[in-house]
């Protein structure tokens, strides 16, 4: 699956609150591609290698946890992607569609 996803980092590792200055709003394409989710800068193209930047900002998430946020009301279509070391991030999806796709897609890996 891919489209997309602007992000909002909420928590670090080990659930530290993201420290101000990093925590704007950025859009991504995003690929979800076996347990990874990659927050690419440009659109996905099948046959390019991932940048290094692209890669650093790829989020694995085996034992994430993916939910509508609903303590978040900014902005519509946002999710709530917990992930195996306790960082938190905001996604926001173009539509309500696109974001219970993108939860209910990453809730199955
Ligand atoms: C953040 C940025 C975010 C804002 C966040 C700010 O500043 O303005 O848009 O979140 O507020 O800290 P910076 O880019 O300097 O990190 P919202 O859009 O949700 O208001 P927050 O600290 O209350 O999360």
């Amino acid at each position: 699956k891919h489209g997309v996803l602007t992000r909002k980092s909420h928590a670090d590792m080990d659930g530290k609150r993201t420290p101000r200055g990093r925590r704007g709003w950025k859009k991504f394409y995003a690929v979800l591609k076996g347990m990874i989710l990659y927050l690419q800068k440009d659109e996905y193209k099948p046959d390019a290698d991932i940048s290094e930047v692209d890669l650093k900002n790829a989020v694995r998430i085996h034992h994430a946890l993916a939910t509508r946020a609903t303590d978040y009301s900014k902005r519509a279509n946002v999710l709530k992607l917990k992930t195996s070391d306790w960082r938190v991030f905001l996604l926001q999806a173009p539509s309500e569609e696109e974001m219970m796709s993108w939860i209910f897609r990453i809730n199955l890996v």
